[in-house]
């Protein structure tokens, strides 16, 4: 998983739930990694460049924008769900969107929560279902 640090507190509970989901389905901590980056603008680079090594079987971006902190909102929002979304399609790693769009800090901490609300959780859920979607199609492609 790729955490930003910009929005610290919110992100910290995004990777909480993520954790927990991933915990849940039996993940080993073990192949769990955590990388992380200054802001949600660099999360599509990282997650391109992680993804390009080879070693991950899923990426999960985790960050949180907030439109009253920056008059830059759409841009960043904008450009962060293309930046993952062409990053997914060009290296063929599934990569789950758990970066948190919000109006104000009130509403980013509500989808923060602990529990299966929690943006992060979620993404990790939608990770794995990938992950594992993408396993099968693989070994279809082989057989056939
Ligand atoms: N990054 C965020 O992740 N969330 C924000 O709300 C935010 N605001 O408000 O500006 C933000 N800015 C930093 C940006 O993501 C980059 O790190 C920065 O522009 C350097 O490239």
């Amino acid at each position: 998983m790729i955490v930003s640090r910009f929005n610290e507190s919110i992100t910290g509970a995004l990777r909480d739930g993520a954790r927990a989901a991933l915990a849940e389905a039996g993940v080993a901590l073990a192949d769990i990694e955590e990388l992380q980056v200054p802001g949600a603008f660099e999360l599509p680079q990282a997650a391109r460049r992680a993804a390009e090594t080879g070693c991950f079987d899923a990426i999960i971006c985790l960050g949180c924008v907030i439109r009253g902190e920056t008059p830059h909102f759409e841009y960043i929002a904008s450009a962060v769900a293309h930046g993952i979304m062409d990053a997914a399609g060009e290296t063929g790693v599934p990569m789950a969107f758990g970066v948190l769009t919000t109006d104000n800090e009130a509403q980013a901490a509500e989808r923060a929560q602990p529990g299966r609300d929690n943006k992060g959780w979620e993404a990790a859920a939608a990770a794995i279902d990938l992950a594992r979607l993408f396993r099968t199609l693989g070994e279809r492609a082989r057989r056939s």
